[in-house]
């Protein structure tokens, strides 16, 4: 289902325009009021009058995300605070939040796109949506929670925890969309089983899943244990929350982004230069809406592509691949890139084994070591120890062979690792870099 049939579909040409317009009204806004784009702007020695197309765009500054930092908490508003409604942070794990602000009309904004968002998966009046999307300073449970009351379906807002509650209110209530993140997803499922359901006999049709990596394999897994649709949602706080990109349940293919909203970008993170349609780089956008906290070439860290054809659901939007993983959580081990979520991907093609799994990064006598820990079904840990040696030296022949590093794999009891309810943790690493 398209919400915003005339937005989500219109000819490119007619994007751009509507796409060069916002940017310079953006820029304009900024550079008066917001001093910290003030002075970025003249360093850079741009005029935001001079932009007048698309390609005026990579004159532009990048903004990151120590900008942010060195302008927290609102320094980075565009609007007086009398207009500021609602304060959100963004999920980073060590030190200070970053924070971010929404005016009334930023709210409305963000409403509409979690409606086109929910509606791409087939949501509706008449669905009853499970959100288990944490409610409170993290974006995911509110953001979810407005576009679902828009489209007219009814909201469950169960926000995060309490599992053995889930589980009856899913049983219940019979609910028929599951918003949440896909390692909690996984939980729900695994609990259900523990307590005797069986989750495909809920009333389930669809889930949109995201806020964390995961792979096409993962989607697999859960499509065939949860038995519904599992769509992938991708946002951050510092553009709005949930509602920059989804995919739509038509293709399952590329999340389509936002755009006349959120300007995209792929750039080469060493250099900053543009890449081409395809190509794999860091993701970067310019808010073109926003009013309380917009933001100009704002970089991501986020690793993907992005492809302009059209898709078979009528989008023109632009779709973007599913996230790789992030500049900064990449893993040089011993000289060779490696992202969480391709080790993710070979583990997800092996039997046997569940989607639980920790990867431990260390250092010893100078050179990087990994450790691939990684839950395997009852069956086969209870099975004799030849074949649980023949597993690991399978697995760790697949990591070697697709990702070039010699892990060492530890198979580990069922449900041993643990489990998460918002953002899984995947990675520890134990290097001081
Ligand atoms: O996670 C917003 C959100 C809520 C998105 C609910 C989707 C669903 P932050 O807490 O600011 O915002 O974290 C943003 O999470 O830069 C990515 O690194 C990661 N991320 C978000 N969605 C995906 C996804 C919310 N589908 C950061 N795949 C982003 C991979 C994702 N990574």
């Amino acid at each position: 289902m398209i919400f915003d049939q005339e937005f989500e579909t219109l000819p490119r040409e007619g994007l751009e325009a509507i796409q060069v317009r916002r940017l310079r009204a953006v820029a304009e806004r900024l550079y008066h009021t917001v001093p910290f784009y003030k002075k970025h702007f003249d360093e850079a020695g741009v005029r935001p009058e001079s932009i007048k197309s698309l390609e005026d765009l990579k004159r532009l500054p990048f903004t990151e995300k120590q900008h942010l930092r060195d302008n927290y908490p609102f320094g980075m508003f565009a609007t007086p605070m009398d207009q500021v409604v609602r304060i959100h942070v963004s999920s980073g794990t060590t030190g200070k939040p970053t924070v971010v602000g929404y005016t009334k009309g930023d709210i409305n904004t963000w409403s509409e796109l979690m409606a086109r968002t929910v509606s791409a998966a087939g949501c509706g009046p008449g669905d009853i949506v499970h959100n288990a999307y944490g409610y409170g300073l993290f974006t995911g449970g509110l953001g979810f929670h407005y576009g679902a009351e828009r489209v007219g379906a009814a909201v469950i807002p169960i926000s995060g925890g309490q599992t053995q509650r889930q589980l009856m209110v899913m049983s219940d209530f019979g609910p028929t969309i599951l918003t949440c993140t896909p390692s909690y997803a996984l939980y729900l499922a695994e609990a259900a089983g523990d307590a005797g359901m069986d989750f495909k006999s809920f009333k389930f049709k669809a889930g949109i899943f995201g806020a964390e990596p995961w792979s096409e394999e993962m989607r697999q897994d859960i499509e065939a244990k949860m038995g519904l649709k599992a769509m992938d949602i991708y946002g951050l706080s510092e553009m709005i929350g949930p509602g920059v990109s989804v995919e739509c349940i038509e293709a399952q293919s590329g999340l389509h982004v936002f755009e006349d909203h959120f300007l995209p970008e792929i750039i080469d993170p060493d250099t900053g230069e543009n890449l081409a349609p395809g190509e794999v780089g860091e993701l970067v956008f310019t808010t073109l809406t926003k009013e309380a906290f917009p933001l100009i070439r704002y970089r991501t860290r986020d690793i993907t592509t992005l492809r302009y054809e059209p898709c078979v659901c009528g989008r023109t939007l632009a779709r973007m691949g599913k996230i790789m993983g992030r500049s900064d959580d990449m893993l040089i081990i011993r000289g060779v890139n490696v992202f969480p979520s391709q080790v993710e991907a070979v583990l997800m093609d092996v039997k046997g084994v569940e989607p639980h799994y920790l990867l431990v990064v260390a250092r010893e006598k100078q050179l990087d070591t990994l450790e691939v820990q990684v839950e395997v079904n009852e069956a086969i840990f209870t099975d004799e120890v030849k074949g649980l040696q023949s597993l690991e030296n399978d697995i760790h022949k697949r990591i070697k062979d697709m990702l070039g590093v010699s892990a060492k794999v530890r198979l580990v009891e069922p449900k041993s690792i643990q489990r998460s309810q918002g953002k899984a943790q995947r990675v520890i690493d134990k290097r001081n870099l």
